[in-house]
């Protein structure tokens, strides 16, 4: 090959490796940006071999269309060589825009093997498989319970008048602080459900009897809306929660009120 065939290969390896690894705009949350910012990636990918496709298919209907006898394309070993080291650069970039969104933990999963020196999982349930924050990480923890058709929110770490039985927990509205970890860890107390928030690019099944721990930082405040996302029975559509996000000031202030409410009780 000679320098300026290698540069003509080389170049768009060298722009697609540049593509995988810039950063996005910011977005709602961690797990948002990353799912978006891979779909975006992917698709200046993607429209440009659709198109060139699309031309080439047009161009051979119109150019070969009043041929009596097509003839075959005989063996053509520079094509052959060029179809398959494009596939190859396009399936690379694939795989490596993809591994660098799959490998953190708040999208490939929160398990044991990516997170073996993980702290005490705050749960109220006998379940297994709740995995707990990374030493150090100042993470807020949240038992998801679902139930046909409602949804529960635990906050086992937040004990009211020191009595380790009685905790914070609501239903409908998680509260939760912005640009803190966020380790949820959903369950169900009957059969199978859904958690997903879409606009914060979280989803993760509810099983009864085991845990499954997600991730998160939402960076914006607000409120997003909260979905059961498997069908549950007749009351699935209506079993709809939401995700407040405040700042910490307020979050500590929720949770003040929340156990003096409990106290009172
Ligand atoms: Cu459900």
């Amino acid at each position: 090959m000679t320098g300026k065939r290698i540069a003509v290969w080389v170049a768009p390896l060298l722009a697609l490796l540049a593509l995988a690894v810039e950063p996005v705009a910011a977005q709602t949350s961690l797990n948002e940006e990353l799912i978006r910012g891979l779909n975006i990636k992917l698709l200046y990918v993607a429209i440009p071999i659709t198109i060139l496709v699309e031309l080439i298919l047009v161009y051979t209907v119109y150019r070969f269309a009043k041929s009596d006898e097509a003839k075959p394309t005989q063996e053509n070993r520079r094509l052959e060589i060029t179809w398959t080291v494009a596939t190859a650069i396009i399936l690379l970039f694939v795989g490596f825009a993809s591994y660098q969104v799959l490998g953190v933990s708040a999208i490939g999963g929160v398990t044991a093997a990516t997170n073996p020196d993980a702290g005490p999982a705050a749960t109220t349930l006998e379940y297994e498989g709740a995995i707990g924050p990374n030493p150090g990480e100042n993470a807020v923890q949240v038992e998801v319970v679902a139930q046909k058709y409602f949804w529960v929110f635990n906050y086992p770490n937040e004990v009211v008048n020191g009595n380790e039985s009685r905790y914070v927990s609501t239903q409908e509205t998680m509260v939760i602080p912005a640009n803190r970890t966020v380790y949820l860890h959903v369950t169900s107390k009957d059969w199978l459900h859904a958690v997903h928030v879409p606009d914060l690019g979280l989803k993760q099944d509810a099983f009864p009897g085991k845990y499954n721990t997600i991730k998160t930082v939402v960076y914006k405040q607000g409120t997003y809306q909260l979905y059961c996302a498997e069908y549950c029975g007749v009351g699935h559509s209506g079993m709809l929660g939401k995700v407040k996000v405040v700042s910490q000031e307020e979050y500590q202030t929720w949770l003040d009120e929340q156990k003096q409410s409990m106290q009172e009780e």
